[in-house]
């Protein structure tokens, strides 16, 4: 049975808790230090009916990593601590790492294969709940189709890359944010979690004052699947992770999952594309495609990039828990000082581990080094779940998925119109009663300012002074259509903080 396409949170039967409770116990354990469970030394026995090996395998350097990727070696978690890496190996680049000298053992696979619960949106479902958003919130909510899935291109199906875009009124002039999912087809919980933020802005629109500057105040895009025709592989339970295009060669067949043909469409980004990282070899999991944007769906993603300017863009993955930022093709920092200390506040709201991409494993033509080293944009990877949920996880953990990726988004809606606030103090706590706003301001602050509406720039605002980390303000001359307020506070070098909302009543 599938739920109706428009409600996103099912409501969950007496079946579906049972099922779900029976998977969590059959679910092995979350790697502790020591690793998923050790199963022995890989053999060619390791590849029953020719399906890939989970494999760990030691090793000694990020140079070391990244040859083993090179010869296929399908990275899923890193243990930086304990140098291991675990991941997935297909029988037929088994003796390439092998030759590297690698000491590949099998592990216990992670997650339940849940193949695809039935609370999962299909593409059609998502299509159709995307299409009741836009109809239900005309005034703040189009459904664009931004480009085609391969097959599309070739007549063979009809699956196009789809868009939402989110904000009242002109878009020009307002900071962009993009959120993407499902770059990869079996990574299941991403284009959940896209969707759920489009839900949430509607659904908090006139009722919660953030949301409402975010809806007022930003042009907010979202594109849950990047990959419709992969992820169409997906549900119907395959292990697939790239687009489907068979021009590249790789055969016609996907039941060598996640080997064979298609595109790694998270290595075909155009920016220091063909670098190690990524793999010439057609039927390996991270191919990178025959050119820089040589798919339609990444040739999508880059004709909306170019289209507008973006202050942050959030791509989604799964999994290991991670919260990722540029560069990945090198070792050398990004030079944009607000990458890390956002990426950091990300980790803190998500609790997630967060870090430069590249300390996970080396990559080229990923999303977030094109947006950021073509465009300036600053982009982050979400990487959603643990060992245990796999990329497959029943799909009653979504409301926990959500819990722990709410904050971060609300974090770069918020950030987005002076992503520099990261450096200033919060505030905290405030309100209106009484035509008197109050609020607490960390420490280090000594000055609010308060805007009506819509924030203007730093240090144009109506001003009030801190005293004991507390601010008192009468709130009696501000009028605005939507009744916001925006607040923030300075510090004493002249940082600005990043701003509150709140409704003016
Ligand atoms: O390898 C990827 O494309 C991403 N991980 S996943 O398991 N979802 O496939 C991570 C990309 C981030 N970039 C780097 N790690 N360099
Ligand atoms: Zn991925």
């Amino acid at each position: 049975m599938r739920f109706s396409s428009h409600r996103a949170w099912p409501i969950v039967t007496g079946m579906a808790l049972l099922t779900a409770s029976l998977a969590a116990c059959g679910r092995p354990a979350a790697p502790t230090s020591a690793g998923p469970r050790d199963l022995g030394p890989v053999s060619l026995s390791s590849f029953k009916g020719g399906k890939p090996a989970t494999v760990g395998v030691p090793f000694r350097s990020r140079n070391e990593l990244s040859r083993l990727v090179d010869a296929g070696l399908e990275i899923w978690y890193v243990d930086q601590d304990a140098r291991r890496a675990y991941g997935q190996i297909g029988q037929e680049h088994f003796s390439a790492v092998q030759r590297l000298g690698a000491q590949l053992r099998v592990v216990q696979a992670p997650g339940v294969f849940n193949d695809f619960d039935s609370g999962y949106h299909t593409y059609d479902e998502l299509k159709a709940a995307m299409a009741d958003l836009a109809a239900k919130h005309g005034d703040k909510v189009q459904m664009l189709d931004i480009g085609d899935g391969w097959e599309k291109t070739q007549g063979k199906s009809d699956r196009d890359v789809l868009a939402l875009r989110i904000g009242k009124g002109d878009p020009a002039g307002k900071p962009g944010v993009l959120f993407c999912g499902n770059h990869h087809a079996r990574e299941l919980v991403t284009p959940e979690v896209v969707l759920k933020i489009a839900q949430m802005l509607v659904d908090g629109y006139g009722k919660d004052a953030d949301l409402t500057n975010f809806v007022d105040n930003r042009d907010i895009w979202l594109v849950p699947m990047v990959n419709p025709d992969g992820h169409r592989l997906a549900s119907e339970g395959r292990d697939w992770r790239k687009n489907t295009d068979l021009s590249h060669g790789g055969g016609t067949s996907f039941s060598g999952a996640p080997n064979g043909p298609g595109v790694d469409l998270n290595r075909n980004y155009g920016f220091k594309w063909g670098l190690p990282g990524a793999s010439a070899n057609v039927s390996a999991p991270t191919f990178r495609g025959s050119g820089p944007f040589s798919e339609p769906e990444t040739q999508a993603i880059k004709k909306l990039v170019e289209s507008r300017k973006w202050a942050f863009l959030m791509t989604y993955h799964s999994f290991s828990n991670l919260i990722l930022w540029p560069w990945g093709h090198t070792d050398a920092p990004p030079p944009d000082n607000r990458l890390a200390p956002i990426g950091q506040k990300l980790g803190t709201l998500s609790g997630y581990k967060p870090q430069q991409s590249v300390k996970l494993y080396p990559t080229s033509g990923d999303t977030t080094d094109w947006a950021f080293g073509e465009h300036g944009i600053l982009a982050y990877t979400t990487e959603i779940g643990s060992w245990g949920d796999g990329f497959d996880p029943p799909y009653s953990k979504l409301p926990k998925f959500w819990k722990e990726n709410e904050p971060g988004a609300r974090l770069l809606l918020q950030l987005a119109d002076n992503p520099s606030h990261v450096f200033g103090p919060e505030v905290s706590g405030a309100t209106v009663s009484a035509g008197r706003l109050t609020a607490s301001a960390a420490a280090e602050a000594v000055e609010v300012e308060v805007f009506s509406g819509r924030a203007g720039a730093d240090g144009t605002g109506v001003k009030a002074p801190v005293a004991n980390g507390q601010v008192a303000l009468s709130t009696a001359s501000f009028r605005s259509a939507n009744g916001l307020l925006l607040v923030h506070a300075r510090d004493a070098k002249g940082n600005w903080g990043p701003l509150v909302s709140l409704f003016n009543r």
